[in-house]
């Protein structure tokens, strides 16, 4: 008998064998072993650019077609190109363009997962939680906590558009989501506007220690008129990181970890003609151009970007950044989940 009819038997055997496994409902792990422990991350999703210039439109087009109300959330969901259909901008990120136009709402809600906006256009947008009212300027980053209530409204003559991100796969991957409707398009508001900010964000705190919203950030604006020039301050007196550019990070004021328990989010400013060196990393990144152009190369692929353009960068995938102009770019990634977990790593060169 030659070794090929040898090998032969040998898989008939163990695949019979196989098959009576599976009516038992269990299997051999050494048929799947490889991908289930591999060498190294091989993320299933690529590295891509939404350009907001093509996105605008048929974000208008939808504003056409319905309304807030009846969407309850009026979003162009940012799709993988890798993976159609799944939601997803990376593994565990969903990331969405929300329109409001003049007069909307889009009704109070809560839910399990914890979401962001990253305001991109017309100001006079607001967003409430908890109780209280929050004005969003292009820039801010303004966060709902799990399980608390929110409505996003306008009183404008424009539309307000943002960037939503939101840790739904992540809370959705443990089977732990929950949402309700609010009985009224709006919640009532029981706090001033600005309440939050002057009680967490001035470099105070209550004397009775509070946790409001648990493990995240009792700041729920926290505004780009004070980021922007706190950034470009810093940068003005020190070196930029050779792999990450002038970046600062978003903080809760009450432990000094991330603004969110799953989502890691940071400013950057990468002055013109500033190249970073590769770096790659086991967060899967979406990243927001604020100001300025940047041309990305991510795993090997080049991407211009410019104001309001989003890309993906998934997780282990070499990243370099050089701004053509003066750029200041916002990045959210599931690092805050995974430094938790134990599992967040980089690399740089
Ligand atoms: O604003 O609450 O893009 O619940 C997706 C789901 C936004 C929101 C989204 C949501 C929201």
């Amino acid at each position: 008998m030659n070794i090929a009819v040898a090998d032969k038997d040998v898989a008939a055997t163990r695949q019979k064998f196989y098959d009576r496994l599976s009516p038992r409902a269990m299997a051999p792990l050494w048929e799947v072993l490889k991908g289930l422990v591999p060498e190294q991350p091989k993320s299933k999703f690529a590295a891509h650019l939404w350009k907001f210039a093509e996105a605008r439109p048929l974000l208008m087009e939808a504003g056409d077609l319905l309304t807030a109300e009846e969407a309850e959330r009026r979003v162009l969901v940012l799709e993988n190109p890798a993976m159609p259909g799944a939601s997803r901008i990376t593994a565990t990120m969903y990331a969405g363009y929300q329109l409001i136009m003049p007069g909307e709402i889009a009704p109070a809600h809560r839910h399990t997962a914890s979401a962001l906006r990253m305001v991109l256009e017309g100001n006079g947008g607001y967003t409430a939680v908890a109780g209280e009212k929050t004005e969003m300027q292009r820039g801010d980053l303004v966060i709902t906590p799990a399980m608390s209530w929110h409505d996003h409204g306008q009183e404008n003559h424009k539309p307000v558009i943002w960037v939503d991100g939101l840790d739904l796969h992540m809370v959705n991957f443990y089977e732990a989501a929950f949402m309700d409707h609010f009985n009224d398009k709006s919640q009532i508001l029981s706090k001033p506007v600005g309440y939050s900010e002057a009680e967490f964000g001035s470099g105070f705190a209550p004397m009775q220690h509070r946790r409001p919203f648990g493990p995240t950030s009792p700041i729920f604006n926290y505004r780009y008129a004070n980021a922007r020039p706190a950034l470009l301050q810093v940068a003005s007196a020190g070196e930029p990181d050779a792999n990450l550019g002038h970046a600062l990070r978003y903080i809760n004021p009450q432990d000094g970890g991330w603004a969110m328990p799953t989502i890691a989010t940071w400013l950057t400013y990468l002055p013109k003609g500033f190249e970073t060196k590769p770096i790659r990393s086991t967060d899967g990144q979406a990243i927001v151009v604020l100001e300025g152009e940047v041309t990305f190369e991510i795993d090997g692929k080049t991407f211009s970007a410019s104001e309001s353009d989003v890309a993906s960068v998934p997780s282990w995938m070499w990243k370099k950044m050089r701004a053509s102009k003066d750029a200041i770019i916002f990045t959210m990634s599931d690092r805050a989940a995974q430094e938790k977990l134990g599992i967040y790593r980089e690399e740089r060169k």
